[in-house]
């Protein structure tokens, strides 16, 4: 009997060790390789859901972090007057983030995937009274122990400023995360001469 035993349990092992080389030879051993999962120091957490989400007001600038690949940050906001908001975010250098507003009922209302480095920008309709949720995260799964900053604020209205002949010398607005300034050079004659554009950063 014992024999009998040992001798299944060779054969066993002879049969098997085959298998678990060809395994190893053919990358099937990457399968049971877990990858190390990088988490970043965070804020905010836990915002993972519009459940959880972190409040902010109009203004306000938020700075926080994507801190693994499967990171998601959730915010929100309740307008207090009906009309169109504007919002943006900065992800972090060279990171895919993106942003995703919803309404109460987590309707997908307005949403901004611009390519990393790209600084993405949303207008979008609200109603007063009604909570909204702001959703920051990477659709690559992208995280970094540099932050993101994401910006809400009311309106994006266009402000003008003349000169002493009643020419239009500036046109700037607000975009939250910068300001964009026209600046009009005009010559003595009243041409033009050319529009220089300029991002201020807030
Ligand atoms: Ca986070
Ligand atoms: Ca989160």
């Amino acid at each position: 009997m014992r024999k009998f035993v040992l001798g299944s349990l060779f054969a066993l092992l002879f049969s098997s060790t085959p298998n678990y080389a060809y395994a190893i030879g053919g990358g099937g051993n990457q399968n049971i390789i877990v990858p190390p999962v990088t988490t970043y120091p965070d804020t905010y957490e836990p915002n993972d859901s519009s459940s959880t989400a972190y409040p902010i007001s109009y203004g306000q600038k938020v700075t926080s972090y994507l801190s693994s690949g499967s990171d998601v940050d959730y915010y929100k906001f309740v307008p207090t007057t009906t009309g169109m908001n504007f919002l943006a975010m900065s992800g972090a250098t060279n990171k895919n983030y993106d942003v995703i507003v919803y309404d109460k009922d987590l309707n997908l209302i307005a949403m901004s995937d611009q390519p990393a480095n790209i600084m993405e920008e949303l207008s979008f309709k609200v109603t007063a009274g009604n909570v909204y949720y702001l959703q920051v995260w990477s659709e690559l799964s992208d995280s970094s122990s540099s932050p993101y900053q994401v910006k809400l604020i009311a309106s994006s209205p266009v402000t003008y400023a003349y000169d002493s002949r009643n020419r239009i010398s500036t046109a700037t607005q607000d975009r939250a995360l910068y300001t964009l300034k026209y600046s009009f050079i005009w010559d003595k004659y009243g041409n033009l001469l050319k529009v220089n554009k300029e991002k201020i950063a807030q």
